[in-house]
């Protein structure tokens, strides 16, 4: 596991060496064996010999998602089928799933990279790590799975859902390591806390937490209700599924695995290229992906890259947490706004439990944004002066911090939706 480790801390100048002959071949593969490719390229007057440096990348033309359900499912395949060894598919809101496909090779990459994510987060082959990403067409539990074991730990695939068993589980089995969506891990606190399990107590230690954004304020709740620590893994099923960046223990951003994946930040408006720190749509490029090969895939995830040597040591690239989707923001009386946003007021503020629902509705061309917020079990049982000065100091504070005026609406413990995958916060009723 060594040598993978070094690939963590590699040379950047050796690096971006690697990195400019695998775009140069990816390039030439989807050129040559994708059709939609070969168009794109003509239309753009670009050829992959054009590609001299890396920064040349901005000459190529963009992938959108729509360009992989107009071709649904199997129009972008780079490789024979008979060499596709594994099919995913994300769900998709609308009309039909996503479908990404792997090579044996591919999956290989995947393991490593997973594997690489878990060292990161300080896990050797000596951890018990729990699984409950889903598994089936979703990346996350298969994904977390194979770097796992790739790593050597003991694997329990214990899949999303049936919160009390997964406590048993961690109890019985002495697992060291939970790979979940961080409301999932949220609804297993709350569970502990009502079987009178403190996590402490256990000899669970990390929690590998993504596949949604959450706050620096969650993971401070987490880390302080249970005392692990929580690490942020970063994927898209376009790319692989997990395992595409991962923080480190100085959570100070993401590394990217930039010997696989090749990040750009635009300017989602323009197109442009921009610079270190700036922030923007984060953009990736498949450089060894033999299945499925992208090329300048736009996530509509807000991030930055920072190319500064980490205080870890290692020399990849950093990308900033993602905390909100461009196509996430709502625009509430012309005030633009993310659900995270609200995440970081709430968290701030004490006797108020991590769950909550905005709600947004439209009368007479008036939007108007409803929060509605769980208390604590102690806030709950305190007097009603109390709960009517929490209300007060809530609306006061998302006014102050966010701009909106917003109708507060205290609930009680349990009152709002749990979720085993990835959390709806938005109820968005203006759409309808
Ligand atoms: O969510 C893959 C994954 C599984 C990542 C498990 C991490 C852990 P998709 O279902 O295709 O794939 O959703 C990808 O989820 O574009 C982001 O908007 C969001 N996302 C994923 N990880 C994070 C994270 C998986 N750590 C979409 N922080 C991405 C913020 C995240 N958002």
């Amino acid at each position: 596991m060594v040598d993978l480790l070094l690939k963590d801390y590699v040379d950047r100048r050796a690096l971006e060496r690697i990195q400019l002959e695998r775009l140069r071949n990816t390039l030439e593969r989807v050129y040559a064996n994708v059709p939609f490719y070969k168009k794109s390229f003509d239309e753009h007057g670009v050829k992959p010999s054009d590609l001299k440096c890396l920064a040349d990348l901005s000459k190529f033309p963009f992938t959108m998602k729509q360009d992989l359900r107009d071709n649904y499912p199997f129009g972008l395949l780079a490789c024979p089928k008979k060499d596709v060894v594994r099919i995913h598919a994300s769900s998709g809101t609308t009309g039909k799933p996503t479908v990404v496909c792997y090579t044996r090779t591919d999956l290989e990459i995947w393991s490593e990279t997973l594997c690489r994510t878990l060292q990161m987060g300080g896990l050797t082959e000596n951890d018990i790590v729990q699984v409950g990403y889903g598994y089936g067409l979703f990346t996350g539990g298969l994904g977390a799975h194979y770097g796992a074991e790739r790593l050597g730990c003991s694997v329990v695939p214990a899949g999303g859902g049936n919160t009390e068993k997964q406590l048993m589980l961690i109890r019985d089995f002495g697992v060291t390591a939970v790979c979940c969506t961080p409301s999932f891990f949220i609804h297993m606190i709350e569970e502990a806390d009502k079987l009178g399990i403190d996590f402490r107590d256990t000899k669970l230690r990390h929690g590998f937490f993504g596949a949604e954004p959450w706050t620096v304020q969650m993971r401070e709740y987490i880390e302080s209700r249970t005392g692990i620590q929580a690490h942020d893994i970063f994927g898209l099923s376009e790319i692989m599924g997990p395992g595409v960046s991962a923080d480190c223990e100085c959570h100070c951003g993401l590394h990217v695995f930039e010997d696989h994946y090749y990040p750009e930040i635009i300017d989602p408006e323009t197109g442009e290229v921009k610079g270190p720190g700036e922030e923007g749509e984060l953009v990736f490029t498949h450089l060894t992906k033999e299945a499925l090969p992208l090329i300048r895939y736009r996530t509509r995830d807000i991030s930055s890259l920072t190319y500064e040597k980490c205080a870890c040591g290692r020399t990849l690239v950093r990308m900033s947490k993602v905390s909100r989707r461009s196509d996430d923001m709502l625009i509430i009386r012309g005030v633009n706004l993310f659900p995270g946003q609200v995440e970081s007021v709430l968290l701030s503020i004490s006797g108020v439990a991590p769950h909550y629902q905005l709600v947004v509705t439209r009368t007479k061309a008036m939007d108007e944004l409803e929060i509605k917020v769980e208390v604590t079990p102690d806030m709950f049982s305190d007097a009603v002066g109390q709960i009517e000065q929490l209300r007060n100091l809530i609306s006061t504070k998302v006014k102050q911090m966010i701009g909106i005026n917003a109708k507060i609406t205290l609930v009680e413990p349990g009152a709002i939706e749990r979720f085993d995958g990835k959390s709806k916060r938005v109820i968005d009723l203006r759409k309808k």
